[in-house]
């Protein structure tokens, strides 16, 4: 069982994981753990704060080193041995690979910042590792540790069904999906393409595995650019390349 601590001051948000689709299911499989620490709940004065004003002045708050730090304590006690990664724009920027690394682990500390950040001298001291979820600005770390979470528990051994954990090693990794069609075979005069329709499964599988290559290369060439190509796709490839530009012209 995976064991996550997660250390938030927004612990309420945290009920989208362990509430809701296959991540609920997780949990009550037992697959995984989730327990929240609140740096609220080591607040010292009378107004439980957790943040305070920048040294050298300017906007925003700070979070404070003491209450943060004694959250992540009673984290490291429940999850021994556990590493803390901390969720933030400095971060590396997570990747598939990073999350099938961390779904390896037995447990893991995350921590969600809020305001402008944590005090420097807390992730010197306590952070092992710091992750973005991306090029674009979020309120806090919270949306990026259930981001985080979400794509590491699909990848629990029993986390998905039959038919989701076939797709989860197909041999299209790395690669865009193709179109997916359901009926009627008709809507608002656009067919379903004929190949899905023939029955003929070598058929059908070459055309998706075809899909997938050229949407791959249309909208997303920087992942071909990662992934070596079999000599089937290749030739896939550049069918769908010159009907593509022969479309074009
Ligand atoms: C507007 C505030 N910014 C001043 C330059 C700094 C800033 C502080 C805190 C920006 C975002 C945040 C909150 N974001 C996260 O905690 C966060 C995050 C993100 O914003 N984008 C992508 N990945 C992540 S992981 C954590």
């Amino acid at each position: 069982m995976l064991r996550v601590g997660v250390v938030t001051l927004f612990p309420e948000m945290f009920d989208l994981y362990s509430d809701w689709g296959i991540s609920a299911r997780a949990v009550d499989r037992k697959l995984v753990h989730l327990s929240v620490f609140n740096p609220r709940d080591h607040a010292r004065d009378t107004h439980r704060s957790v943040d305070d004003r920048p040294y050298g002045g300017g906007p925003g708050m700070v979070m404070m080193f003491e209450p943060v730090r004694a959250s992540i304590r009673e984290a490291r006690q429940a999850l021994p041995g556990a590493r803390v990664h901390l969720l933030t724009p400095q971060g590396r920027r997570l990747a598939q690979a990073d999350i099938q690394s961390l779904a390896r682990l037995e447990s893991l500390v995350l921590l969600a910042g809020r305001y402008e950040g944590l005090d420097e001298r807390l992730i010197e001291a306590e952070v092992d590792e710091e992750w973005s979820i991306g090029d674009y600005v979020l309120s806090g770390g919270e949306l990026a540790c259930l981001v985080l979470l979400d794509a590491m528990t699909r990848l629990l051994p029993g986390a998905l069904g039959d038919g989701e954990s076939a797709q989860a090693e197909s041999f299209m990794d790395g690669l865009l999906d193709y179109p997916h069609y359901t009926r009627p075979e008709t809507v608002d005069g656009r067919r379903v393409p004929e190949v899905l329709l023939s029955g003929n499964h070598g058929a059908i599988r070459r055309w998706r595995l075809k899909q997938a290559l050229g949407r791959t290369w249309q909208r997303r060439p920087d992942l071909l650019e990662q992934r070596p190509l079999s000599a089937e796709e290749t030739g896939l490839l550049e069918e769908f390349i010159k009907e593509h530009t022969a479309a074009q012209s």
